[in-house]
């Protein structure tokens, strides 16, 4: 263990020292877990997770806090999976990571860029995370080189899916998931909130970060593996007609709308912190 003990007159204290970059316990390439799992038979194997769905290495302390925002709607099998799979894979990274997941309410038109930047308002009002993992329900890592941190430049985890035969979709996917810096989030101004529907905001949020020179970074595709669950497309998220029409004037919108605005589209109905996750339910008027 690489702590030290340090004892004054009364108490006795454990300072712990800053958790190796790249840890040694790591496997690698490993089969994901897809068997069916309820939410009581995760809370029952996890007893190490936090209210607010809170995990941190007992042992050292990382570099980074992190927060995980994950936007949903009625999914909530992949969600079970995704938990499964993702708390020891982010144990054995020694990562100190808080799961939120953002849940748009009714039937309105799915908007993942709006849930995003809702998820990064509501987060902060807990804490300021120093990285933020944008995170698809569906796309489980099977490798756990793929150290889930931030850096000095944007991050495209979600590089090699099956989905795609482990081969990146597109030179500038940008999708399924990324990992930026608080600031850097702050910078590029979110996502935007405009994209009612499947389609294009990821290659948007990608506009956002080139137009500010940052770089996007990825590992190598061997490490960067994910399986995505598979399954149909969802009812309220129709491909969107306008997605390509307004990818065009991505630049020209960046600091018109975003993070910035998004506060006027949303109302949180309910936040509840559970073992798991801190569980945020929105409503979206996309007409803003
Ligand atoms: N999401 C939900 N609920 C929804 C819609 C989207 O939770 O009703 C979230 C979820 O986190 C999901 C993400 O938004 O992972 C992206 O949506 P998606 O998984 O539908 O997007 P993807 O591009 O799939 O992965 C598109 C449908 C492909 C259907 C192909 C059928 N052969």
């Amino acid at each position: 263990v690489t702590s030290s003990l340090t004892m004054n007159n009364t108490t006795m204290e454990y300072i712990l020292e800053t958790c190796l970059e790249k840890p040694k316990n790591l496997i690698g390439l490993r089969l994901g877990n897809y068997s069916r799992v309820t939410k009581s038979e995760l809370v029952d194997e996890y007893i190490e997770m936090e209210p607010g769905g809170h995990l941190r290495p007992q042992n050292c302390t990382p570099g980074q806090t992190m927060a995980i925002l994950i936007p949903y709607r009625n999914r909530s099998s992949h969600l079970h999976i995704l938990l499964h799979n993702l708390i020891p894979f982010l144990t054995r990274q020694n990562v100190d990571v808080t799961f939120f997941v953002i849940e748009q309410a009714g039937n309105s038109t799915f908007n993942r860029g709006a849930l995003f930047n809702v998820g990064f308002l509501e987060a902060e009002k807990f804490q300021r995370f120093d990285c933020y993992i944008l995170h698809d329900v569906d796309m489980i890592p099977i490798n756990d080189h793929n150290l889930y941190r931030c850096s000095e430049n944007p991050r495209h985890f979600a590089v090699a899916i099956n989905k795609h035969n482990y081969k990146l979709h597109y030179e500038s996917y940008f999708g399924g998931v990324v990992g930026l810096l608080r600031e850097q989030y702050l910078q590029i101004n979110g996502h935007s909130n405009l994209y009612i529907g499947w389609g294009t905001e990821d290659d948007d949020l990608l506009i956002r970060v080139k137009n500010k020179n940052l770089t996007m970074v990825r590992y190598n595709p061997s490490t960067a593996r994910y399986d995505m669950i598979q399954h149909d497309r969802d009812v309220g998220n129709a491909e969107n007609p306008m997605r390509l029409t307004l990818r065009k004037s991505a630049a020209r919108r960046q600091h018109v709308e975003g993070l910035n605005t998004v506060t006027k589209y949303y109302q949180v109905l309910d936040m509840k912190l559970e073992t798991l996750y801190t569980w945020i339910t929105v409503s979206l008027d996309n007409s803003g």
